[in-house]
């Protein structure tokens, strides 16, 4: 049972069309009162099994009903997933994610998922795995071998969802986020803007991030990367200034949980990503490759955090200096969400 209902549609509406400076200057002293100021964490993602997915999310570049010319990729060996990490963790990323297309990973491929996130946790790296939906005893052994997040997003509303894939439902989505609750991985789980949602859907897809009965440590919030092939690749852009909204909604509802500037930075200019920034995102995808598409470059990013005197995180563990200065910046927090 869940003990937190707290969020509802009509509270988080307030918020969202609150006047877009006021709603800023909520966001970042929320923030600021949980987090480190100027820092961020940085994953990096790598995909291990690549297309021919069985699923029909309209927006995916790797189901098998959308022809989109990809390269398809039986699940990879453990020496290109160790080449891969070790990179990441030498260009500084402190988590490495990995990415299967599948609707749920069979039983027969979860002794190699397992050497995976052992080896990737011996270099010194945070683990994530996104494969879709889990059983009970899949997520029990993926926790036992180390795995610390997992990746299973909403996408959408509850209503919107049918409209963007039709093989799973929302249920299932949920279902499999409770049972990797219950395993005691920490959850990675967000959406999708720019599928041809109402703001009231992504109202609503907060509500269930919100009411869950843990929020996510980890929120993705990615701009629909527009694919060709895809049902949605003449979708509409979605208005910068609309997304900035919601990060900023979604720091005020989950102030602790880390926010990710996901997929769709490359339709981003420095501006708008150092709005959501000031609007509480601290965590991006960080290298030349999301999934299956590109993500802006290490240079181009390095630039944009020397420009706004970003730093990333070498740990998630606050030191007692950071504590302090966590401590220093309640002292100026005194908005209200009233
Ligand atoms: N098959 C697994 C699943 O569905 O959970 C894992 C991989 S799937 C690619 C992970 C997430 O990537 C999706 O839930 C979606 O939020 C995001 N994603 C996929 N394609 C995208 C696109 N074209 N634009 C933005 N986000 C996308
Ligand atoms: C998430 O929310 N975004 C990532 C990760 N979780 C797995 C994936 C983005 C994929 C973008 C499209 C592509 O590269 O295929
Ligand atoms: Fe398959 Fe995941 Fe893509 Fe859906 S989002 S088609 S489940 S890889």
């Amino acid at each position: 049972m869940s003990t937190n209902q707290l969020w509802t549609v009509d509270k988080i509406k307030k918020i969202l069309n609150k006047p877009f400076f006021d709603l800023l200057f909520i966001a970042q002293n929320i923030h600021r009162k949980h987090f480190i100021a100027n820092k961020i964490q940085i994953s990096t993602l790598m995909s291990i099994k690549t297309g021919l997915c069985p699923e029909d999310c309209k927006y995916c570049a790797q189901s098998a009903r959308n022809n989109t010319g990809l390269q398809n990729q039986q699940l990879v060996k453990l020496e290109q997933v160790i080449n891969a990490a070790k990179k990441a963790k030498k260009s500084g990323a402190t988590r490495f994610c990995m990415g299967a297309a599948w609707r749920n990973p069979n039983d027969r491929d979860i002794p190699l998922l397992e050497q995976m996130i052992k080896g990737v946790k011996n270099i010194g790296l945070e683990t994530c795995m996104t494969l879709g939906m889990l059983n009970k005893q899949q997520a029990e052994r993926l926790a036992k071998a180390g795995l610390d997040f997992y990746n299973h997003n909403l996408d959408t509303s509850p209503e919107f969802y049918k409209n963007i894939t039709t093989t799973h439902s929302y249920k299932d989505r949920l279902d499999s986020l409770d049972i990797i609750r219950k395993a005691n991985i920490k959850i990675c789980s967000g959406g999708i803007l720019g599928l041809g949602e109402t703001i009231d859907d992504r109202i609503s897809l907060l509500v269930q991030l919100a009411n869950l009965p843990k929020p996510p440590e980890s929120i993705p919030i990615n701009m629909l990367v527009k694919i060709k092939g895809t049902p949605l690749a003449n979708n509409n852009s979605i208005d910068p200034f609309e997304f900035i909204r919601i990060i900023a909604t979604t720091r005020i509802i989950m102030p602790t949980s880390y926010i990710r500037l996901a997929a769709g930075r490359e339709y981003m200019n420095e501006q708008t990503q150092a709005l959501c920034f000031i609007s509480g995102a601290n965590s991006i995808f960080y290298g030349e490759k999301l999934l299956t598409t590109s993500n802006p470059s290490c240079k181009k990013d390095k630039l944009l955090f020397s420009k706004l005197n970003i730093i990333t995180e070498e740990s998630l563990v606050n030191t007692v200096n950071e504590q302090k200065q966590i401590f220093n910046n309640n002292k100026y927090y005194d908005a209200s969400i009233q």
